[in-house]
């Protein structure tokens, strides 16, 4: 379909995403695009059970973040959040390493009784934004049981919260272990809301773990080659906005910078933005293949995250239009 360059807010957009940065770009494109032309397909391989209760943080942060509920400082968790329950299991001896306030708990009580009494993770994803308001669509990645592992270098494997959290991303890490992923199918609407999608948004968030984990599943990379599909990167300066980005790419050898990024999506990407204090990296960038452009991408407000949102849009959109007849 041949759209006008102006016209991006008519675009039918599908955005992959996970942990911070993801939630931080989803929160600006959910405020950029009129309801109904948004869906999130979110990382689940982070997901873990604790307690007893079924945590899934990508999902959360995303809603948190849709939601107006989020808290701007941490990233992840409620805002004006209250800690009673969680000190009160530091209390009894209990293990203390996942903090979990008051109402995030209420979530993962929620969603555990409605897991258990039958309803998918996608079914109990869209309740929940139906009763927060949230107006784009927000899809787990899938609601079988896909797992997230580190290997770390003496050849263990750690569950991803477990590497994240409780280990601060400190073991040296060797490769990652995506459990049964050629076996799960995708959430019931990902793959069309991919097929549908004008453009495909990749947020910035961690390649390895928030990203990969949702194209290992069957028939995601099938439909990213066909789509115009752009990506932000999350390492800045060789260093990442936050969390192990940046320390993965160094410890599996390659060069922690915002062209290892494009590299490592280059299989399927028709544009790149890096962040402008990049430019000096991208100065003698000769990629024919790969539009880049580079933006201010640091998002602290929601300001910025609204307006990288449009200029990631914009973006996408002078893609479609060169493809245009
Ligand atoms: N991240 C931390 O660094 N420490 C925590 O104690 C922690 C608790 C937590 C509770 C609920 C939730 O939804 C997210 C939480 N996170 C915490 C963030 C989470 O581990 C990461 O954002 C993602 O898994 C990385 O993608």
């Amino acid at each position: 379909m041949t759209r006008s360059p102006d016209n991006y807010l008519s675009l039918q957009v599908a955005a992959l995403a996970g942990g911070v940065g993801g939630a931080k770009l989803a929160r600006g494109l959910d405020r950029v695009l009129p309801p109904g032309n948004l869906t999130l397909i979110v990382n689940t391989g982070d997901d873990f059970e604790h307690f007893g209760l079924r945590v899934s943080p990508d999902l959360d942060s995303v809603c948190y973040a849709l939601a107006g509920l989020a808290d701007p400082v941490r990233g992840w968790g409620r805002a004006d959040e209250t800690w009673n329950c969680f000190s009160g299991l530091g209390e009894l001896g209990a293990p203390t390493w996942f903090q979990l306030g008051d109402k995030d708990l209420a979530l993962h009580l929620e969603r555990t009784r409605l897991l258990q009494e039958g309803l998918s993770l996608s079914e109990v994803t869209r309740h929940f934004c139906e009763r927060w308001g949230v107006r784009s669509r927000v899809l787990p990645m899938c609601d079988g049981q896909f797992r997230t592992q580190v290997r770390i270098t003496d050849g263990s494997l750690l569950d991803f919260q477990e590497y994240f959290v409780r280990e601060r991303c400190e073991p040296v890490i060797s490769g990652f272990v995506f459990s049964r992923a050629e076996d799960i199918a995708p959430a019931p609407g990902v793959l069309s809301a991919l097929e549908e999608a004008d453009l495909v948004v990749l947020c910035p968030s961690n390649p390895w773990v928030s990203i990969d984990p949702i194209l290992q599943l069957p028939g995601i990379l099938e439909v990213l080659r066909k789509k115009t599909v752009i990506a932000v990167s999350p390492i800045i300066q060789g260093k990442s906005v936050k969390g192990p980005a940046a320390k993965m790419f160094a410890e599996m050898g390659i060069p922690p910078t915002s062209l290892s990024v494009l590299a490592h999506y280059s299989a399927f990407l028709e544009g790149f933005v890096y962040d402008l204090l990049d430019r000096d990296l991208f100065q003698n960038y000769e990629g024919e293949r790969i539009i880049i452009r580079g933006l201010n991408t640091l998002m602290q407000n929601d300001e910025d995250k609204t307006r990288l949102a449009i200029e990631m849009l914009r973006f996408g959109q002078d893609l479609i239009a060169r493809k245009a007849p």
